[in-house]
């Protein structure tokens, strides 16, 4: 088999390129471990920049997205008992939009098979071959049987855990990592949003946020030690200890009932460079990670896609190499400034439980600028609704 561009990875970053290549008419095939049903069933981000609601654009996949999508325009803080807003949209004149990454998966999905995609499930062995050479191509199993793909390029969009970034030889590869010494326990519930914007709070007990995916879809998450097993929380335990980490108006108004979902994330912020090693280019998780706080993982795949893609365009439509040459520096600069945002943000909304008394009274200074100083929360907004990519 023979294909323009492999996509390595069948979740937001492998569609969105794939429909993008699409729409500008550049072959691929995607290659996903899973199933359609297990890649849709993972519940994960919640918030839309506007860059990635002008990709879904272009590649004629927003119907959904514009009609049930949630446009807020600034979110709630909250410290001990203080709560004030920042305003997106009087800072930036932008909204970020609520719209769960099951349902922008789901779009992509319907769109690809829509339009014939070379869609593989459930591949197992996925190699890499001459990705640093003249021949680049893909192998991998299915139902016991090899297949090889020629192609010309290749896009790891494999997530953390995937084959690409592995396949950059080490000695080229540079990681940088933090890895924060608390989690997040997180609840899907089919109750109405306890705020119609979303509500970080730094409380004595720890982080909590309560985010939601539609009037009567919310998700909510606690801080909790990265020793907790989902086991150890009952959905009374959870409802209780949320509530104690809310001001009371939110506490005593919060809706609660059966979780339909409740999972625990591990927090950590993590790169890799170069995001590119010949003809093989990483998107999204393959590249890096982030604590979720400042919802900036599935954005920051979103900008990777865009600089790739247009690279990808570029070298086919107007046989220019120039994109791709520059696309690692490209992608890491942008990456870079995700990263530090969501590291600020995490920071500062938890507790530590290595903080000492000088470092609370850090957290407690820089939350109270936060809280007094415009200009401080015009560089949140700008940081929150997406730097230009
Ligand atoms: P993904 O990991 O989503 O997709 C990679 C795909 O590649 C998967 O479908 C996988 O099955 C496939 N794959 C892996 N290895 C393969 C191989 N060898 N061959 C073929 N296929 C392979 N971001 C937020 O903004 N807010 C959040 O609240 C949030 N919560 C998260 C919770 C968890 C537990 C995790 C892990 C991430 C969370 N994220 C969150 C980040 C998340 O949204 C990612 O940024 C987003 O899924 C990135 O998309 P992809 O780069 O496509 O990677
Ligand atoms: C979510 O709704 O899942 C969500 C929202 C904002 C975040 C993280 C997760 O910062």
């Amino acid at each position: 088999m023979k294909t323009q561009v492999v996509i390595i990875g069948g979740g937001p970053s492998g569609l969105l390129l794939s429909q993008l290549l699409h729409v500008n008419g550049i072959h691929s095939v995607i290659l996903e471990r899973k199933t359609k049903d297990y890649v849709l069933g993972r519940i994960r981000a919640g918030v839309l920049e506007q860059g990635l609601v002008d990709l879904m654009q272009r590649a004629g996949v927003s119907d959904r997205l514009m009609a049930e999508g949630d446009f807020h325009d600034g979110t709630v803080i909250a410290f001990e008992d203080q709560t004030f807003r920042v305003d997106f949209t009087r800072h930036t004149g932008k909204p970020v939009v609520v719209y769960g990454q099951t349902e922008l998966t789901r779009d992509l999905y319907d769109a690809r098979e829509k339009a014939g995609a070379d869609i593989i499930y459930n591949v197992e062995n996925v190699e890499i071959h001459d990705a640093d050479g003249d021949t680049p191509s893909v192998t991998y199993q299915t139902k016991g049987n090899s297949h090889r793909i020629a192609c010309d390029f290749i896009a790891g969009c494999d997530g953390f855990h995937g084959v690409s970034r592995r396949t950059i030889p080490q000695n080229v590869r540079n990681e940088f990592e933090k890895v924060y010494p608390f989690g997040w326990l997180g609840v899907l519930s089919q109750t109405p949003p306890v705020h119609p914007e979303l509500i970080y709070s730094n409380s004595r007990r720890g982080f909590a946020l309560c985010s939601m995916r539609n009037a009567n879809l919310s998700r909510y998450y606690i801080q909790c030690p990265i020793t907790d097993a989902v086991g150890d929380w009952s959905d009374t335990a959870f409802w209780t200890e949320l509530k104690r980490r809310l001001p009371a108006p939110f506490a005593d108004t919060l809706v609660t009932g059966p979780s339909i979902e409740k999972s625990i994330a591990s927090l950590r912020s993590f790169v890799t460079e170069p995001m590119s090693w010949g003809r093989l280019f990483l998107c999204g998780d393959a590249a890096h990670i982030v604590p979720p706080t400042g919802a900036k993982g599935l954005n920051t795949a979103a900008s990777d896609v865009h600089y790739l893609y247009s690279a990808l365009c570029d070298h086919y439509l107007n046989n220019s190499s120039h994109g791709i040459d520059t696309y690692s520096e490209k992608a890491l600069s942008r990456v870079w400034k995700a990263e530090r945002f969501s590291w600020w943000f995490s920071t500062l909304m938890h507790r530590d439980p290595n903080q000492t008394p000088f470092d609370l009274k850090m957290q407690q200074a820089e939350l109270a600028f936060l809280r007094d100083d415009d200009m401080v929360q015009a560089v949140m907004a700008q940081n929150y609704v997406g730097l230009p990519y």
